[in-house]
Parts: structure tokens; C-alpha cells; sequence
């Protein structure tokens, strides 16, 4: 049965759904490799420019599923098709925003950070419980999450597993907004299709530059990010045509 569910709910923009309410939307292997394709689906459609990924009233997710846990622990996340995934997710090329009502934990607040614009409902609440199973967010959460809200904030969620709220969340940097738990999913899909209605050559070199920022030496990345101005485009064009004529620009993606 599939664990994700796809649609389409406004031009150029896909949504993708997690679907295992019953276990709070968990990031099973299934589920993972699920959504892994269908963002390898969505960087090859130039009909898709956005993606939204969300789950249900009660979890965005409650992270790794704990259940597929063996005993043993280790091989789990070694799994070559789980990091394989993770590693699609991280690098994907298109802007991909998050839509984040009830719980987004472990693995579940991982994916958050992995995501460029997050939106949280009101009821969200964001945490890293993993240390209460003596385990630790491996899938870049450690590296990741005091990026987005500096060490001593990442060093107390993960130390202690306390769940912060959604205002909190927003004020440290994980969401851009908090809005009315109802309007969650629709506030993000508008954002969505503002960006898609953007440049999407524009847009990806815009997540690439700003990506590089955790990536490289900063005199690096300032070089390199020099390099990728010197293009041209029929977008680029049509920005500056439409400005000098007073209208809404097309782009096209060329
Ligand atoms: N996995 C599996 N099942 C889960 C789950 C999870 N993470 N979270 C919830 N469920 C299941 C529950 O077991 C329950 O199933 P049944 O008993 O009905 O069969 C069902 O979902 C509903 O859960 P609750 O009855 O508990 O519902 P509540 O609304 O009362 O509570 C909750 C929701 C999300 C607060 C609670 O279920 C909860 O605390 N869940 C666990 C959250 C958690 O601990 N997440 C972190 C998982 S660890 C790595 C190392 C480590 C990791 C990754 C990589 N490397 C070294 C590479 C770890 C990552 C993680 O994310």
C-alpha cells in the first residue's frame, strides 16, 4: 500500500502527502524511498517548479519508525536505499516547502530543515525526542538544526527531547510562519505557486547559491556564486521586458 499520496493542486506545483496516519506519519523505509521518488519524478518534470510536502492534523512526522528498529540498531540506518533517499531529498534541485500541522519530530523535524520554506499551523509542535531511546538525530539533524538555530538551542532539544511550539519554532528560524491550523496546507500551496510563477532557472540557482553557504569556505562559494551570474537567459529577458513595459512576466524555464 502505498505510503504517500501525489497530487497536483495548482499549476506547477506537486504535493506530496504522507499517508500513514495510524502511525503518526513515521518515516518508514517504504515511506522514504516513496517520497525519494517521487522528488527524482519531480526534478526530471519541468512541469513541476515546487514541491509541498505535508502530512495529516495530528504529524507532519514523528520521525524515524521506531517499530523497524531491530535490536541491533546499526543496520537500519545503514540501509543502502534509506540513505539513498535522504541523499535525493537533500539534494534536490527544486524549491521544496513544508506544510506542518501536529507533530514534526526526530527524522520528522530532520526533514523540516532539509526543506528551504517551512509553514507551521498553530497546533505544530517541533522536536528531537530521540535522545529518550538513546539514540541521536543521525540523519544530518546534529549538523543541520544548530545551522538553522544556533548551538545552544540545538544542544537543549536534542539533550533533552523537549517539543517546542510553533510561535517558538517560527521565532528560532524553523518556520517562516505560523498560521491557523486549518489554512496550513492552502497558505503553503499559495506560497508554492508564487514561487513557481518565478524564474525556475532563477529559483534553483538560488537554492544552490544559498545551499553552498553550508557547504564551502565562504571565499569559495563568493567565487563560485560570482561564476553562476554570468548567464544569460530568455527568462532573464522577459523579467526586464515586462518591467520596462509595466506587466506580469512569463517565464518559461529557458
Ligand atoms: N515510529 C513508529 N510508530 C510510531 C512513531 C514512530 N516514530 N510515533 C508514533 N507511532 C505510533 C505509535 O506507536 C502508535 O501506534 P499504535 O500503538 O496505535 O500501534 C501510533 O503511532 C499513535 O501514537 P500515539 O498513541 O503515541 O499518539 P499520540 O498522539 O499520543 O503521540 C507522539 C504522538 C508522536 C508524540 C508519540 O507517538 C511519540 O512520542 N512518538 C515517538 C516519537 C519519536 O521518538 N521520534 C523519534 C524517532 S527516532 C541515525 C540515528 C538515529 C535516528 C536516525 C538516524 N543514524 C545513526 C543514522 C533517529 C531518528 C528518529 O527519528
Amino acid at each position: 500500500m502505498a505510503t504517500i499520496a501525489v497530487s497536483r493542486p495548482a499549476p506547477h506545483v506537486c504535493l506530496i502527502r504522507f499517508d500513514r496516519p495510524r502511525a503518526r506519519n513515521a518515516l518508514s523505509r517504504e515511506l522514504l524511498v516513496e517520497t525519494a521518488a517521487e522528488l527524482d519524478r519531480a526534478a526530471a518534470d519541468p512541469e513541476v517548479r515546487c514541491v509541498v510536502l505535508t502530512g495529516d492534523d495530528a504529524a507532519f512526522s514523528a520521525g524515524a519508525d521506531i517499530k523497524e528498529m531491530p535490536d541491533g540498531g546499526i543496520p537500519m540506518w545503514g540501509q543502502a536505499d534509506r540513505l539513498r533517499a535522504w541523499k535525493t531529498i537533500e539534494r534536490f534541485p527544486k524549491p521544496l516547502l513544508a506544510a506542518v500541522d501536529g507533530y514534526a519530530l526526530g527524522g520528522g523535524c530532520e526533514l523540516t530543515t532539509l526543506c528551504d520554506i517551512v509553514i507551521a499551523g498553530d497546533g505544530a509542535r517541533f522536536g528531537f525526542p530521540e535522545v529518550r531511546i538513546a539514540a541521536f538525530p543521525g540523519d544530518g539533524g546534529t549538523q543541520r538544526l544548530p545551522r538553522v538555530v544556533g548551538k545552544t538551542r540545538a544542544m537543549w532539544m536534542m539533550m533533552t527531547g523537549e517539543m517546542i511550539d510553533a510561535q517558538t519554532a517560527c521565532a528560532w528560524g524553523l518556520a517562516i510562519a505560523v498560521v491557523p491550523a486549518a489554512e496550513t496546507v492552502a497558505r503553503t500551496l499559495d506560497l508554492a505557486g508564487r514561487i513557481a510563477a518565478m524564474s525556475p532557472i532563477a529559483v534553483a540557482m538560488i537554492k544552490e547559491e544559498v545551499l553552498m553557504t553550508y557547504q564551502k569556505p565562504l571565499d569559495e562559494s563568493l567565487s563560485l556564486e560570482r561564476k553562476l551570474l554570468l548567464w544569460q537567459t530568455e527568462d532573464h529577458d522577459e523579467g526586464i521586458a515586462a518591467f520596462v513595459e509595466k506587466r506580469p512576466p512569463v517565464f518559461k524555464g529557458r
